[in-house]
């Protein structure tokens, strides 16, 4: 396939439907010789295309020519979050950008946002790979899918609406936020599938009881949770609150958004990872070497079937093992465990990711403050909340701090898209550090 005058993207077939039991079961030697026909096709297009690509291959002096194997892959260098933003805002794109469809955002570690884009085809491939993974949560074509996932610039939203639509199912675009009309909404449309983050979820669960509304003995069968992590003990929660099934989905922008992996409904062990679109690594984040199968390390991902953004050995900074073991489910695709944290200092607040550094840079523009703060995070009965406790610049007087506080929240609402209580202190009640400075306290 051609695109634009110089430009050439595999043709990575986007065959119609979804439910393709057969991939789903693929004995894992036909799996990896059709990640490996995937791979070679994504080095060249990643190579050709995109001059980042050109210049970290040619610096570490591989080519794509000389990956035969699998194994090969460990030779090419890491894509970090970084070189997204050195190359904002579509630097990395690896078509022209009238042949990009759509594009999403997340945080960056500054105030430049991470984007990412999508041709027609990759859109089409999210759509159903997101169509998978509902049906591996027990979703079904003719479902009543209510969407808490926010729309707009996460991918969270749209991603779940285009793969529940390929699926067959009714969608209720519902976004995030409107706890009380969301349960109304839940329980009047007759929702079974509920798509959200697992602390939303167990927000509406609160709320519903306060609202008197049943959400129990409604028509409510699948939660499928995502997008932070959280654990088992929330699961049994949430099972037990909500009288559903609660299945983990995890997924990325940079990657491609949510539908990397989910767990299927039969184990809930683990997510499976759909190996014919990614290729999964751990590697030791120190030492930054792959690491065997089941030992805990950082996950790194390779897109087999990406056009406008091919992603090469992306380190997602997320921490988790992957296994192999058969699964009763009979899908053959790896199991990713639980993400249980990140190596880096990453916060997920009510579902959306701060950088410490995102909050610094907005208080850095301002005069009154002094570059002296602190980030609290807590839990708020299933909620998080995050406070930046902030040190004013001595020049300002006390009975500013008010007005400069609501100033530097409007701020961070609107650069950051968080809400956040600021507390203006006096001069010195910040403490100082002693060594590394500890910015964020996490209490949750
Ligand atoms: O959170 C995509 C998504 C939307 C996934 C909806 C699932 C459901 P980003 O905003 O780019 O994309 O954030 C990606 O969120 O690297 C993890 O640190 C974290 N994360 C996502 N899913 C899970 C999960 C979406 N199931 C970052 N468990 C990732 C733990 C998760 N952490």
């Amino acid at each position: 396939m051609s695109i634009g005058n110089s430009v050439t993207a595999p043709a990575f077939t986007s065959d119609g439907y979804m439910y393709q039991p057969e991939i789903e079961t693929l004995p894992r030697e036909q799996l990896a010789e059709l990640q490996l026909d995937r791979l070679k096709k994504t080095l060249h297009h990643a190579y050709s295309n995109v001059p980042h690509f050109k210049q970290s291959f040619d610096d570490t002096g591989v080519n794509p020519e000389e990956l035969h194997s699998l194994e090969d892959l460990a030779k090419f260098p890491f894509t970090v979050k970084t070189d997204l933003r050195d190359n904002y805002p579509f630097g990395m794109f690896a078509v022209p950008r009238d042949q990009v469809t759509r594009v999403h955002a997340s945080s960056g570690t500054t105030g430049k946002p991470t984007v990412v884009g999508y041709t027609r085809g990759d859109i089409d491939r999210w759509a159903q790979l997101m169509a998978r993974s509902i049906a591996c949560a027990g979703g079904v074509p003719g479902d009543m899918l209510h969407n808490a996932y926010g729309y707009g610039l996460f991918t969270g939203g749209l991603g779940a609406h285009y793969g529940a639509e390929k699926l067959g199912c009714t969608v209720t675009p519902m976004s995030g936020g409107n706890t009380e009309k969301q349960n109304v909404v839940l329980r009047d449309f007759g929702a079974n599938v509920l798509c959200a983050t697992p602390s939303f979820a167990l927000n509406l669960a609160d709320h519903a009881e306060q609202q008197d509304i049943d959400l129990r003995s409604g028509p409510l069968r699948i939660g499928i949770f995502g997008a932070e992590p959280w654990s088992d003990a929330m699961r049994a929660e949430l099972e037990q609150r909500l009288d559903i099934k609660a299945v983990d989905i995890y997924g990325l922008s940079e990657i491609m958004g949510p539908g990397v992996a989910i767990e299927c409904v039969e184990e809930q062990a683990g997510l499976h990872g759909w190996e014919d679109h990614f290729l999964f690594e751990i590697i030791d984040p120190e030492t930054e070497q792959p690491l065997p199968m089941g030992e805990t390390g950082e996950l790194v991902i390779t897109t087999l079937t990406k056009e406008a953004l091919p992603m090469i050995r992306y380190r997602t900074r997320d921490i988790t093992r992957l296994s192999t073991e058969p699964c009763s489910c009979g899908r053959t695709h790896v199991r990713i465990l639980r993400v249980t944290g990140r190596n880096d200092d990453m916060m997920i607040i009510r579902g959306v990711n701060v950088y410490p550094s995102q909050i610094e840079s907005v208080l850095v523009g301002f005069p009154n403050i002094a570059p002296h703060y602190q980030l609290v995070i807590r839990r708020d009965g299933n909620m998080d909340t995050l406070d930046a406790e902030v040190e004013a610049n001595p020049n300002a007087r006390p009975e500013q701090y008010p007005a400069i506080a609501a100033e530097v929240t409007h701020h961070i609402k609107s650069m950051v898209g968080i809400s956040c209580k600021v507390s203006i202190k006096a001069p010195g009640e910040i403490p100082r550090s002693e060594g590394k400075a500890v910015r964020v306290k996490d209490l949750r």
